[in-house]
């Protein structure tokens, strides 16, 4: 990566250099329990659930990512918008997560399945260390900005993620929601 120096926010972000990438819930469907509310929605639109704007790496395996993600506001049924979340291929590599803007859950399990929560808001940071899986929550009504950094050599693994079921509410809503079932 390129020397810079940005404010934290997208605008200047972008400016400095970064790419973009966009996530819709038509790519994103099967994180949702609810079937037919993702059907019913995309009947109409296809919302943008987040956007991640990265700052190029070099493609030395020594250099950082360094992302702002910014998660819309929403919810599918029951569940928030969320993150895909992934864990790293090498258990070995972490990931720094500094909330910004907005309020939203950083949800750690592991394969174990061992849950962490910890808050993503402004002013406060979090680590995600090697070997547990990480998705972003936003349970705010105000879009969730957060910066993300790992190492440059960090393969995404959603498979895994996806295999141990990854949990998508919050552990204090999905005892409401059982409860009221
Ligand atoms: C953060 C980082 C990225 C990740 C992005 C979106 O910016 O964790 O590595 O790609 O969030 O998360 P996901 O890839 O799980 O959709
Ligand atoms: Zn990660």
């Amino acid at each position: 990566m390129k020397n810079f120096t940005s404010e934290l926010s997208v605008g200047a972000y972008l400016k400095a250099g970064a790419n973009k990438t966009v996530r819709t819930l038509s790519q994103l469907k099967d994180l949702y329990s609810n079937r037919e509310e993702v059907n019913r929605i995309l009947e109409n639109e296809d919302p943008v659930l987040y956007e991640v704007f990265e700052m190029p790496p070099s493609p030395k395996e020594t250099d950082l990512l360094v992302n702002i993600t910014v998660l819309h506001a929403g919810v599918v049924g029951e569940e928030p918008f969320m993150t895909k979340g992934h864990f790293h291929q090498d258990p070995d590599t972490g990931e720094v997560v500094i909330g910004l803007k907005g309020s939203g859950i950083l949800l750690l399990q592991n394969r174990k399945g061992e849950i962490q929560e910890f808050p993503v808001e402004e002013g406060k940071v979090s680590y995600a260390a090697g070997g547990w899986g990480h998705r972003v929550i936003n349970t705010g009504k105000e879009d969730l900005h957060f910066l993300a950094i790992s190492g440059a050599n960090m393969i995404h693994d959603y498979e895994t993620a996806v295999k141990l079921n990854f949990k998508s509410l919050p552990v204090e809503n999905k005892e409401r929601i059982s409860a009221n079932e």
